[in-house]
């Protein structure tokens, strides 16, 4: 087949973000925009002549197209096989058991993940090393050093794969597998999780809503509920993963999962609900009139993980992005494991899992996983909870009145304000982080600074260091806020005040949020001077 040495200029904007290379979907259609990023995935890493690569995507708008040009580039690029989910679908937890299972070089898993999907909305592309995780940013400096050189890329002229056929095809002298997509990872969550256990509390009439946003979890949801766990028929809801995801938002949370959110709080709750977003990484948690928080989930897995067979010796260690809150600091304390704060993105927990100091980790942007595979993982956070539920026979509210009797609750919540105007949003954190050095000691609006610094964070497995991870202050009596600018927007830029405030009296154990934060969510805006900086009253979305 004809190989084609394509001429090219570097195109701006090709920096990873928090996950990935993130953009609107017309602007990866843009001529060789695809194509001058996936040669630089490819450059970046080393070439990837006689290397195996696992493809697979969320299934959203442009997901074939895209995985048919990256099949063509990997052939041209003298890849030894490529082994692809059928349909191109992969969730994101899948594609990295995939890597680890099948010993291949990497990955390219296509999904902006929570981001809306469709001709107008956004479309991704991130590369996962051998470990199975996303790339570290060393690696992704090379990439993105290679975005800014490139001068041609390599691709083959040749018919489209079909991506439905399970098996193998040949591409010009590369491989191609169609695996399906679900098959291992079921096998692998059965080594986890009590399937038996789980089986009889569906058995005994435990009921449950998976929403899954119409998103990649839905098959994979399906098999393992309904098909392998004998959850009824109708347990999965929004199961089939479409382009745009039904003209959603796949993100797990309150604001956009507001139909379960809304059953789960009605009369005819059933016992557990659950959704994921868009490339099955993140899960929400909500029992009958009880939503958990991300972070509170992450706390709750720590305490009673021990309960699911492969953590029944118990966990290593733990670990947090650094906006997380902080209740799994006190469930690990009292468990006397360590627990590592890291920056956000699961890039970070890779060098942990790796070298075997953490077995757990989680984000408050509603991920958590293990080391089971080097991603996190929203079904088999689920699968967690529900063999906790069977084992200790408490529901979902109890189980959380429990924890926070007996390490406090960690009132908590993020506000996002979006599309604001980046120049403003930096010169907001620029103005923020010149206060810092004077803020410690400081009383403001009735809250007393006990520390205040921007946070870096000095891996401790390869000594690297990333500086610039965000704004945290904290105060006395168990309040912090913290300020960051995402990573994975493709709009303008985003803002993030996370706040949190810790209780112990077991009298306020069952107080709002929004009561419990008022303090620091007037003391954070105060801080920062974010109105008059940015414009903003109000944020769009408070989860
Ligand atoms: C967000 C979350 C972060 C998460 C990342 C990728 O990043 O805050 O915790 O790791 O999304 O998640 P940012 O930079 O926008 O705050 V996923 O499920 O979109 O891959
Ligand atoms: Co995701």
């Amino acid at each position: 087949m004809p190989m084609q040495n394509v001429r090219t200029t570097p195109i701006d904007g090709q920096k990873p973000g928090t996950s990935g290379l993130r953009k609107k979907t017309a602007v990866f259609k843009r001529p060789h925009f695809l194509e001058n990023y996936v040669q630089s995935i490819f450059d970046g890493i080393g070439g990837v002549e006689g290397k195996d690569l696992v493809v697979g995507g969320d299934g959203r708008f442009f997901n074939d197209d895209a995985i048919q040009i990256i099949l063509r580039m990997a052939a041209a690029n003298g890849a030894a096989k490529c082994i692809v989910g059928q349909g191109g679908i992969l969730s994101t937890p899948a594609a990295s058991h995939l890597i680890r299972l099948r010993k291949a070089s990497g990955g390219l898993i296509l999904s902006a993940s929570h981001n809306p999907g469709g001709p107008d909305a956004d479309f991704g592309l991130k590369y996962n090393g051998p470990n199975g995780g996303p790339a570290s940013e060393s690696v992704t400096d090379k990439i993105f050093a290679c975005t800014t050189k490139i001068d041609f890329y390599k691709i083959i002229a040749s018919d489209n794969i079909d991506l439905d056929q399970i098996g193998t095809q040949r591409l010009s002298d590369m491989t191609v597998e169609i695996v399906d997509p679900v098959a291992d990872y079921a096998a692998l969550m059965k080594t986890i999780v009590d399937f038996d256990k789980i089986s009889a509390l569906f058995a005994g009439g435990f009921t449950m809503c998976f929403d899954a946003m119409h998103a990649v979890t839905g098959p994979y949801a399906t098999a393992i509920l309904e098909g392998e766990l004998g959850a009824p028929a109708g347990t999965v809801i929004n199961g089939t993963p479409s382009p745009d995801f039904g003209g959603g938002h796949p993100d797990p949370n309150p604001i956009w999962a507001k139909d379960l959110m809304d059953r789960m709080y009605s009369k005819a709750a059933p016992d557990f609900g659950v959704a994921s977003d868009g490339d099955g990484d993140r899960n929400m948690i909500v029992g009958k009139g009880a939503y958990v928080t991300p972070s509170d989930s992450l706390a709750l897995l720590t305490a009673k993980a021990h309960l699911a067979p492969a953590y029944k010796d118990g966990l290593a260690g733990v670990a947090r992005s650094m906006p997380t809150s902080r209740a799994v600091d006190r469930v690990a304390a009292s468990l006397g494991i360590d627990c590592f704060e890291t920056p956000t993105g699961w890039k970070f927990f890779g060098n942990l899992l790796d070298a075997g100091k953490v077995t757990l980790c989680g984000e408050e942007s509603a991920g958590t996983g293990s080391d089971h595979v080097r991603e996190k993982d929203g079904l088999w956070a689920v699968l967690l909870w529900l063999n906790i539920l069977a084992e200790t026979g408490k529901s979902v509210a109890d189980l959380m009145a429990d924890l926070w009797a007996e390490h406090g609750r960690c009132y908590y919540s993020r506000l996002d304000y979006e599309d604001v105007d980046s120049d403003k949003a930096a010169a907001m954190m620029d103005k923020l982080r010149g206060k810092l050095a004077s803020l410690g000691g400081t009383s403001v609006h009735g809250l007393t600074v006990e520390a205040a610094d921007e946070f870096a964070y000095l891996d401790p497995v390869d000594g690297s260091e990333s500086k610039g991870q965000g704004i945290r202050i904290a105060f006395e009596g168990g309040a912090r806020a913290v300020f960051r600018l995402s990573g994975t927007g493709t709009q303008g830029a985003t803002i993030r005040i996370y706040l949190e405030q810790l209780e112990t009296d077991p009298a306020r154990l069952q107080e709002t949020p929004e009561a419990m934060l008022e303090t620091v969510r007037t003391t954070a805006l105060g801080l920062s001077d974010l109105t008059a900086m940015t414009g903003r009253t109000e944020p769009d979305v408070i989860t």
